[in-house]
């Protein structure tokens, strides 16, 4: 006979926290989110840990280098996401680790035959007004001027004018060769009383901007994610199929943590390529594994080697893996199930295995939850994909801006590893995602403010001054639908 579990599938939105005595000890500025990314013996200290507990997803519309670097600024950790070639994802990495804190890699750029009206477009979609004109208009082309609000004028240039005419060239402009350090590509700045500093390499190709409004932010992001080189900390996702050429490209390129990006991680193929990342570099390299929804899926990703476990199938919020396969597991009674089986590895063998609550985060307060509920830290798609650093195309629809935002099992991904069970077809028979527009919300660091102070205060208001405290005191409970109605504004009429 099949097994049935005796409780229902239950997600975040069912539950609620209960206060506990807020001390001294515990008052938000005092709370600590550090968490970490990989596995540790108890006692010890884990490999990565991140300052903030949010990770952004491996897929094409949330995560690439503006996303690695921006999270890791902040504190937090972006995987890069895997289906793209090896080459083209190596490369990415590259671009993250060679970001130094200060120099932007610039994602507006145009070329010199671009016009006036394509200076208005970026400026009206991103509200930038300095953007780097290069011979092919890419981040990394020959750099032949700079474009900033100064150089035209909306009533005497038509919008047809060739940006080559507009622009400010290279020989007078204030440049500098990459490898200059922060404080002297600053100086230069106050010095020539400039507001950006284009860096260039010796060829003459643009590598980064420096620009005086940042100079505060660098000087303040105490929380910023470094390896030991002062590089920004960037992870990789990964498959079960191409791996053992993958691999090799990513750590060649820098990267810091892999992941096994799967839809069901409940598989020999994850075990094998765990096992075959933890040989070639002798436990050097970390790799978490995923995803799985109950205590048995956990252990056998545990025993092979883990270093971190990801929670959750189906409750992405482009995911229709459910609905077409009717597999699945609501978010909370997943990793309610997960997190006591990892608390009994962990009094076992002395290991402890930081987990991860991979989607299903609609409100701030699901995060909380799901760091009650005993996740590490959580991985968001939805969330990061609405923001400016993410890849995806920002598009006016009626009145707003949204941003789009597609799952790695539709046809636009067509990311038939993640999905594929070993007959490695080579294709999609069928999506277990869709193609969507979110609205826009401006951008990472100011959700995130707003998000961070929200996980304090409720932390605070339970009495917990980190993660683990939370972990082991946090007092939940189930709610009805009555109370549901009774939590929202009711039986008034709202004034807006
Ligand atoms: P969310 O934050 O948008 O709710 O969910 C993001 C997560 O959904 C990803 O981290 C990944 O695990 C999962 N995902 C990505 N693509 C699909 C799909 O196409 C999917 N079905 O389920």
């Amino acid at each position: 006979m099949a097994t049935y579990f005796d409780t229902p599938s239950r997600t975040f939105g069912e539950y609620l926290l209960i206060p506990s005595l807020t001390t001294r000890e515990c008052t938000p500025d005092k709370i600590s989110l550090a968490t970490p990314l990989t596995r540790y013996k108890t006692g010890e200290k884990p490999a990565i840990t991140a300052n903030i507990p949010l990770v952004s997803a491996g897929m094409q519309s949330v995560s690439g280098v503006q996303m690695g670097i921006a999270l890791a600024r902040e504190g937090g950790f972006c995987f890069i996401y895997g289906s793209q070639s090896i080459e083209s994802q190596a490369e990415m990495i590259r671009t993250v680790k060679n970001n130094r804190a200060g120099f932007v890699i610039s994602k507006w750029n145009l070329k010199p035959t671009d016009t006036l009206q394509d200076i208005l477009n970026i400026k009206a979609e991103t509200d930038h007004s300095t953007i780097p004109i290069t011979d092919d208009g890419s981040h990394h082309g020959q750099l032949l001027g700079l474009i900033t609000s100064k150089d035209y004028r909306i009533s005497r240039d038509t919008p047809d004018t060739p940006v080559a005419q507009l622009m400010t060239p290279v020989d007078s402009l204030i440049t500098s060769e990459e490898g200059i350090s922060l404080t002297a590509a600053n100086d230069l700045i106050w010095d020539h009383k400039i507001n950006c500093l284009p860096i260039i390499d010796r060829k003459g190709r643009l590598n980064s901007l420096v620009f005086r409004k940042d100079y505060d932010q660098h000087k303040h992001n105490p929380l910023s994610l470094f390896d030991d080189q002062k590089r920004y900390l960037v992870g990789a996702s990964i498959n079960s199929h191409d791996y053992k050429q993958r691999v090799p490209a990513l750590v060649e390129a820098g990267v810091d943590l892999l992941c096994i990006d799967s839809s069901d991680g409940y598989s020999v193929w994850q075990k094998e390529t765990i096992e075959f990342v933890h040989k070639k570099y002798k436990g050097a390299v970390k790799v978490g594994a995923g995803n799985v929804v109950d205590k048995a899926a956990f252990k056998y990703l545990a025993d092979a080697g883990a270093d971190f476990i990801k929670i959750g199938i189906g409750g992405g919020s482009i995911c229709i893996t459910r609905e077409q396969k009717g597999i699945g597991r609501g978010q909370a009674s997943a990793v309610i199930e997960v997190a006591a089986a990892r608390d009994e590895y962990a009094r076992t063998t002395g290991e402890y295995i930081p987990l991860c609550s991979d989607g299903s985060i609609v409100h701030d307060y699901h995060i909380t939850l799901a760091l009650a509920m005993g996740a590490d830290f959580v991985m968001m798609g939805r969330y990061f994909a609405r923001l400016d650093e993410s890849p995806s195309a920002k598009v006016k629809r009626g009145n707003d801006f949204v941003k789009e935002y597609w799952g790695e099992g539709s046809n636009r991904a067509r990311n038939w590893q993640r999905y594929d069970l070993g007959d490695h077809k080579g294709g999609l028979t069928f999506q277990e995602g869709v193609d969507s527009y979110i609205p826009y919300a401006g951008t990472l660091k100011e959700n995130l403010n707003i998000t961070i102070a929200k996980v304090k205060s409720t932390m605070s208001n339970c009495g917990a001054a980190d993660i683990p405290d939370f972990h082991k005191n946090a007092k939940l409970t189930l709610v009805s639908d009555l109370s549901l109605v009774e939590g929202a504004p009711h039986d008034l009429i709202v004034r807006e």
